[in-house]
């Protein structure tokens, strides 16, 4: 941190959208290293995630939210008030817009109305243009700004990262002065076990099928380093029922040991020491409904 200058500035910039509009990539993207897990499923982000960024004189905290959407079970609501907490103390709020759908979904109005009425600088983000003609791009920009005043609209790809830097420099300088809040090297404010956690339930989304990477949670139980610079990592996997269980192990023990060996490989690569990951599977009938994996997650239980 470099403390002292004056001219140091600091703030937060929530980012917000439809669920799968993209808004973790383009976290990512805005940091410049993974700090959020991307799938293209819906639902993908449960929690709020902070991501640090710094341009310039800038750092910015972006707080990534899950999807916005008519949430039912007890895990929806809770994540759908979580992503509206993220906008609360928000010096910017990002509203991403998947570009490439043919239609504004109801979801998508959704957030806009909910944001409209807001005394925060809203800024809308038209990404996946890598899939769009410009002249839809001209005309979605229009018809969303009836909805709502935004200060700016970006035409970006978090994917490709066209149009990631005018974003970056735009937001640096809308950041209000003050000290910088993290040390300059720290990218999320997550811990180390809320991220492997999330590691692997992004390899669950991409391995399993229909509900059930909505039907299970993850949770990183025990955490031993060793001498040689290896680390011992346990995690259980929550579902509700065993015929769920039977499904995440997969035939023969299948799915669960790609999931296992992809985790594994990613998390060897970010924390950059040898990584021994062991996942387990437990029936827990109705963790959905248990305060304690809501705390863990920092969600509300009783949203
Ligand atoms: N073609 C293209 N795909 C993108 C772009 N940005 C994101 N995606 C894809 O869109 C899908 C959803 O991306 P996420 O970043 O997980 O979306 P999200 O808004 O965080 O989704 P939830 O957390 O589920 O609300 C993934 O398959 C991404 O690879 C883009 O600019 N272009
Ligand atoms: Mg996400």
């Amino acid at each position: 941190m470099s403390e002292g200058s004056n001219d140091q500035r600091c703030g937060f910039v929530a980012v917000v959208g439809a669920p799968n509009a993209g808004k973790s990539t383009l976290v990512n993207s805005l940091v410049g290293a993974k700090v959020s897990i991307v799938t293209h499923k819906v639902q993908t982000t449960r929690t709020r995630v902070r991501g640090i960024g710094i341009s310039g004189n800038s750092q910015i905290i972006f707080v990534d939210t899950p999807g916005i959407f008519t949430a039912k079970r007890r895990l929806e609501r809770a994540m759908v008030q979580a992503a509206w907490a993220g906008v609360e103390d928000a010096d910017v709020v990002l509203v991403i817009h998947d570009a490439s759908r043919k239609r504004i979904s109801d979801e998508a109005r959704m957030v806009i109305e909910g944001l409209a009425d807001r005394p925060c600088e809203l800024v809308l983000v038209l990404n996946k243009i890598d899939l769009v003609k410009r002249e839809r791009l001209l005309s979605l920009a229009a018809e969303l700004s009836e909805s709502a005043e935004f200060s700016r609209v970006f035409m970006i790809s978090a994917h490709s990262g066209d149009g990631i830097d005018d974003l970056m420099e735009f937001l640096a300088a809308r950041m209000p002065l003050g000290p910088w809040h993290f040390p300059e090297d720290q990218l999320s404010d997550t811990t180390l076990r809320l991220m492997a956690s999330e590691v692997t339930r992004e390899k669950l989304f991409l391995n399993l099928h229909q509900e059930l990477p909505y039907a299970l949670t993850v949770e990183t139980e025990n955490w031993q380093e060793f001498n040689d610079g290896s680390v011992r990592i346990e995690q259980t996997v929550y579902v509700a029922r065993e015929q769920h269980k039977a499904m995440c192990l997969g035939k023969g023990g299948k799915s669960i040991r790609a999931v296992r060996e992809a985790a594994q490989r990613e998390l060897q690569e970010t924390l950059g020491q040898a990584v021994h990951l062991f996942i387990f599977v437990k029936v827990r009938e109705n963790w959905i409904n248990d305060p304690e994996r809501y705390r863990i997650l920092g969600l509300e239980f009783d949203a």
